[in-house]
């Protein structure tokens, strides 16, 4: 198998601590080689194209530091302020800067122009997300004929609210310099052939293959997993079963909901909240019964629409609790903090409930989790949101409309008596899922269609990831 080169925002070799992704990507870079390439983090006065190189773990990981400038109009303002609002269906946060999109452009030069003489010519490179959609370009500019794929880890929004963005034919003209593109789900893809078909007159055959402008692209619906086996072992671990008791011990026979998201206003924090208020209101009786831990470790925090979501969010925990809290009880615990991935294990598993209600997402491997760490023997209930990519492969779980307080109180009844055959039955359909399609999986996937030459796409596809409707 080729070397491959990595490419994404942010760098985070080694595994363990990171989560699925990092696992996975790391395990192919020791297996195969090749280097791991990204922003260090770290700002400097001037850019110099300087590569930081490291091994961690066996995995070689090459990265650069940027200027001030660049962090604040290509993270903070393109990829932060105008994309992930936009790409989760928020226009109205979405800001459209002409500096947002200069800068976006001259980051991904550079990180072409750093990357470039690290690419051996036969490597398969693979670009990660949404920072870096027009980075494929940025290399074939340079030279560069090597396999490349791109695989976004967000949804790709509807064709109506991505022509509002000034310059989203020519942004996505650029990924047609990319072999492979890669989505979540066939809902994302969906919409991607939608929007190229209609705005840039290309054509998708039966295959898959998107052709616009005489350059092709193979396009494959592949979602991720996270490391199934590993986080079931985890939530068997020592820690895991310490926090487990800790936390069981704390409720003294109550029922734990539980919440775990980066506090962003994709994850539907805020309906959440809203939500759970209208069970406690409309069922008096379970008030005392329950408690709901929201687990929301801020993120991106010199954005300010996040300032904002984190404000809000403070207030109506504050409300909800005054309203409703005993001398013993109080119904919301929200914790602004990060865990250790055995810790949070232990957490899923005391929770009778998992309330995964993203207004949009482009997988949410948080739902994944939850399932994984359950005792196959006295499982929970997954409320997941309908919006979530992870909704396409778990229709077990209790699908619910995230901004509907009253479904999701329905649903928080419905799953609080829910009898054991039933949790059983949804859990077992569930974790099958789970565990085939883990994150090697997605891994060996995508990397299939990627090493594939395009004549072969048809004969060589695996297993219902490619489909175009
Ligand atoms: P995210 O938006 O970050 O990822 P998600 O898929 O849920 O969302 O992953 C979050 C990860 O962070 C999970 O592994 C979770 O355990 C961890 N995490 C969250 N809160 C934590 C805490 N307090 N302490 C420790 N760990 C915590 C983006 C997309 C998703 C897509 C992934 C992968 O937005 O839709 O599923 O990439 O492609």
């Amino acid at each position: 198998m080729s070397r491959l080169i990595v490419i994404s925002n942010r760098v985070s070799a080694g595994g363990g601590a990171q989560g699925g992704l990092a696992v996975a990507l790391s395990a192919a870079l020791r297996a195969n080689g090749g280097i791991w390439f990204g922003w260090s983090g770290e700002v400097t006065e001037q850019f110099t194209g300087h590569i930081n190189f490291q091994r961690t773990d066996g995995v070689a990981t090459a990265t650069v530091d940027l200027e001030e400038q660049d962090v604040e109009e290509y993270y903070n303002g393109y990829a932060n302020r105008t994309l992930w609002p936009l790409f989760h269906y928020r226009i109205d946060l979405a800001e459209y800067e002409r500096s947002f999109a200069g800068g976006y452009e001259r980051a991904n030069a550079r990180f072409a122009e750093t990357v470039l003489p690290l690419i051996e010519p036969d490597d398969v490179v693979w670009v990660q997300d949404y920072h870096m959609i027009p980075l494929g370009r940025e290399l074939r500019n340079r030279g560069i004929a090597n396999r490349i794929g791109f695989f976004l880890h967000i949804p790709w929004p509807p064709r109506r609210l991505l022509a509002t963005l000034p310059e989203a034919a020519a942004l996505v003209e650029t990924m047609f310099a990319y072999d492979v593109i890669g989505f979540h789900t066939q809902e994302w893809l969906d919409s991607f052939v939608d929007f190229v078909k209609a705005e840039m007159g290309a054509t998708v055959d039966a295959n898959g293959v998107a052709h616009c402008n005489g350059r092709t692209a193979r396009l494959v619906a592949c979602p991720i997993g996270i490391d199934t086996r590993a986080f079931e072992e985890m939530a068997r671990s020592n820690i895991a079963r310490r926090t487990y008791e800790k936390v069981r011990a704390s409720l003294v026979g109550r029922s734990l909901i539980v919440g775990v998201d980066r506090l962003d206003y994709s994850k539907g924090l805020e309906e959440r909240f809203l939500g759970y208020e209208r069970f406690l209101e409309e069922n008096p009786e379970e008030r005392n019964g329950v408690v709901l831990l929201q687990i929301a470790p801020p993120s991106r925090g010199a954005v300010e629409s996040y300032q904002r979501i984190r404000s809000t969010l403070e207030g109506l925990a504050g409300r909800i609790n005054g309203a409703h809290a005993a001398l013993d009880w109080v119904p919301i615990r929200y914790v602004n903090q990060g865990y250790a991935r055995d810790e949070l294990a232990g957490v899923y598993r005391a929770a009778k409930i998992g309330l995964v209600t993203p207004l949009r997402d482009g997988m949410n491997l948080v739902a994944k989790e939850y399932v994984a760490a359950q005792d196959p023997e006295d499982p929970g209930v997954l409320i997941l949101s309908r919006f979530a990519g992870a909704a396409e492969q778990m229709p077990d779980a209790l699908l619910v409309n995230p901004y509907s307080a009253e479904e999701l109180s329905d649903a928080l009844q419905r799953a609080l008596i829910m009898p054991l055959s039933e949790r059983k039955a949804r859990w077992k359909a569930m974790i099958e899922d789970v565990r085939k399609r883990d994150v090697m999986w997605w891994l060996e996937t995508f990397r299939d269609c990627l090493e594939t030459p395009l004549d072969g796409a048809a004969d060589s596809a695996p297993i219902k990831v490619v489909q175009i409707v």
